[in-house]
């Protein structure tokens, strides 16, 4: 078995924000949270519900676009929204911004009056922060991706969840943001993003140059782990054997 790469550490680090949610509804938006996730369901956690991200349940665990093989419900959109108001789901979206206070933006870039760039929207963003644990997925860590104040706040932060009263913070749970260079969490200074761990061969200094805010870091700040020889014959052999997960992280 040839050495780990970076898609793999990811994988594996995001399978870990996975492991344990015990029996709920996991939300992949992408490519490396869709393949951590059912590496999670096929090593610590067999008990997680996956989707095809579409309208069904799986009962297997197909490789990555695979057509299902067993089918054990129904979940269309309006469904999902059944779930996300009721609460055992742990979504795992992307970050076009994310901000020091783990606010995530995915709807515009620049002056909201005059955004220079119009993306996504803000899609589930706020109802799944409120109401769901949720985590950020940042393929291409950079100083533009990790921001001071993000543009359009679309993933509420615990801070600003607080501001907007019991109701908005009583679910609140920003639990993991991967990147490809580390895993951080919003448990730093007054609920702030804290560098929990570096990727193999990435320095904590890195991690810092790579920012546009300020990241808390502790004494002693972890390696993240490399996968396990069984995780990377699953990630390998089973769900992406066609190096899908390059194309988000090419190493
Ligand atoms: C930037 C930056 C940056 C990009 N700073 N500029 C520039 C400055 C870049 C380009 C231009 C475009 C529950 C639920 C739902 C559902 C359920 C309910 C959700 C029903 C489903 C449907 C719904 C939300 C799911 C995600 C988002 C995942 C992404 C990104 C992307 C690519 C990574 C794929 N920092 N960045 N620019 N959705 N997607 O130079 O300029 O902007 O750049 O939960 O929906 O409604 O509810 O992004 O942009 O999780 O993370 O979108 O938009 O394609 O092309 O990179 O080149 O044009 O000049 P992109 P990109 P230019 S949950």
């Amino acid at each position: 078995m040839s050495e780990c790469t970076r898609a793999d550490v990811c994988a594996a680090a995001i399978a870990d924000a996975f492991a344990d949610d015990g029996e709920i509804f996991a939300s992949p938006m992408g490519l490396l949270p869709m393949l951590g996730v059912r590496l999670a369901k096929l090593t610590a956690n067999p008990d997680l519900v996956i989707s095809d991200g579409e309208s069904l349940f799986l009962a297997g665990v197909p490789p990555l676009f695979a057509k299902a093989d067993v089918v054990e419900g129904w979940i269309p959109f309006r469904r999902v929204f059944d779930v996300v108001a009721n609460g055992p789901r742990h979504v795992m979206m992307g970050a076009t911004q994310v901000d020091r206070h783990g606010n995530q933006n995915i709807s515009a870039i620049g002056d909201f009056a005059k955004p220079t760039r119009q993306l996504l929207g803000s899609r589930g963003a706020p109802g799944n922060t409120v109401n769901n644990r949720t985590s950020y997925w940042v393929p291409r860590h950079s100083p533009r991706v990790f921001v001071e104040r993000v543009d359009v706040v679309s993933g509420v932060g615990p801070a600003r969840a607080r501001e907007a009263g019991p109701a908005a913070a009583r679910f609140n749970d920003i639990h993991r943001i991967v990147s490809n260079l580390g895993v951080f969490d919003v448990r730093g200074p007054d609920d702030t993003l804290r560098l929990l761990s570096v990727h193999p061969g990435v320095t904590v200094d890195e991690v810092l140059e790579a920012s546009g805010c300020a990241i808390h870091v502790d004494a002693d700040t972890a390696t993240t782990r490399e996968p396990t020889l069984e995780e990377l014959v699953l990630i390998r052999e089973v769900l992406d054997p066609k190096g899908l997960r390059f194309k988000e992280v090419p190493q």
